[in-house]
């Protein structure tokens, strides 16, 4: 029987990249009540409440995948390597963004979905063949139709975004040619759990996907993973690539090693979860004591890179402009805003961190050695950072 089972509560929060203009800090935020559920049948982990793709992802999305050399490195990497041991044909992206993967490929071989119609104008300037919609069996069917089938399909940080996975799957299953490869590439729960990273969490990530979840899921529409990448991008994902299980490609190695290590991690039982909730409320108490203590000594604090992820953090620990001065971001659209429900104020980042500060609150963990890189000069003048995984600590 199934069984929704809510392990983690991480209270009352905004919509993760609302950034709010100075006219809208005073004015009342839509929240909501962030909790975390377990299926303990097909063992997906997802968010109870959920918002429609139309009010997270629209034209005022401030996300752009091209903020990160990390990133953009990862998808020149991942091209190369799909242009020798693949060879597609054709190309479809789902959730292109700003066109980071895409411009790995020619133009003439190359579709990207993107409903976020501020971002997709990027690459559809660049003179990419994109559609500003949403990924589903209608865009499917007419996509099939203009463009027949693809050979290979990739989409990295949007499958974890839809709610209707059924819907998601069976679309993938009307365009993937007989023996094409769906690659996905999320989030690993596992990493999640282990570098207690709950800011995994927020309204955009409806799913944090293991090999277990997904393999349950894929079954229902005869697609199956042949092979797994972990990646340590976006604080730990798995990239899975994906077959149709009549298609006789070997299931490799990584495959067995990840459902063997999910499995003995205990990713399919509930207690496992109950076990995440305590590390995280630890956290919780640990990094307001950091928070604390900094300011107690009269220390200046301010926050780098305002992600999606640490709108969970700030607010689910109550840290706000009282503690963070501002926070420094590269991305334009999110410059002179201020962050979700804790209003700190967005400045933009001119370089390196030229400011006289004690300590630097990095929202952007997951970039920690891109930055840490540009950073030398900060670091080596004895500037501080703040981190929360795997456990709050000054570094
Ligand atoms: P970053 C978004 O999450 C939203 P976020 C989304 N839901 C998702 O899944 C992931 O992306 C993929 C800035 N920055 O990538 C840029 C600097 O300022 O961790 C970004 O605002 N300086 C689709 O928001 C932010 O930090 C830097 O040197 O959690 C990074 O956001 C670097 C490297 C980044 O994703």
């Amino acid at each position: 029987m199934s069984k929704k089972i809510e392990f983690l509560d991480l209270g009352q929060q905004p919509l993760a990249n609302y950034y709010l203009n100075k006219s809208q800090i005073k004015k009342k935020e839509q929240k909501y009540r962030l909790i975390v559920c377990f299926n303990n049948q097909n063992k997906l982990v997802f968010i109870k409440k959920t918002f429609s793709s139309k009010m997270m992802f629209n034209n005022k999305y401030p996300y752009r995948s091209s903020m990160s050399k990390t990133m953009q490195k990862s998808f020149k990497e991942l091209a190369k390597q799909i242009k020798l041991k693949i060879n597609p044909k054709k190309i479809l992206e789902i959730g292109s963004n700003d066109g980071s993967f895409l411009k790995n490929f020619k133009k003439s071989m190359s579709i990207g979905i993107e409903p976020c119609a501020n971002v997709e104008k990027i690459t559809k300037e660049q003179n990419f063949n994109t559609i500003p919609k949403y990924w589903d069996t209608k865009l499917a069917k007419n996509i099939l139709k203009k463009h027949g089938n693809f050979d290979l399909i990739y989409s990295a940080n949007t499958i974890s975004h839809i709610k209707d996975l059924n819907d998601v799957f069976k679309s993938i299953d009307l365009v993937l040619s007989k023996n094409g490869t769906f690659i996905l590439e999320d989030p690993s729960l596992i990493e999640c759990l282990k570098r207690n990273t709950y800011d995994q969490f927020y309204n955009e990530h409806i799913y944090v996907f293991s090999y277990l979840s997904l393999n349950n899921i894929l079954k229902k529409f005869n697609l199956e993973i042949y092979k797994i990448e972990n990646l340590d991008i976006h604080g730990g994902s798995n990239r899975y690539f994906i077959k149709r299980i009549n298609n006789k490609i070997k299931i490799e190695k990584s495959v067995i090693k990840q459902k063997r290590e999910e499995t003995k991690y205990g990713l399919n039982k509930k207690n496992t979860y109950f076990k995440f909730t305590k590390r995280v409320q630890e956290s919780k108490k640990k990094l307001i004591s950091i928070f604390k203590y900094c300011k107690s000594k009269n220390k200046k604090i301010i926050g780098y890179g305002a992600t999606a992820k640490s709108t969970t953090i700030l607010n689910y620990c109550n840290i706000n402009d009282q503690t963070i001065d501002y926070f420094l971001d590269t991305t334009k659209d999110k410059q002179n805003k201020y962050t979700p429900g804790t209003k700190i104020k967005i400045n933009q980042y001119k370089g390196s961190i030229k400011e006289d500060v004690d300590y630097v609150f990095l929202g952007a963990w997951n970039f920690k050695k891109e930055i840490f890189k540009k950073e030398k000069k900060y670091i080596k003048a004895g500037g501080k950072f703040i981190i929360h995984t795997p456990y709050p600590k000054i570094i």
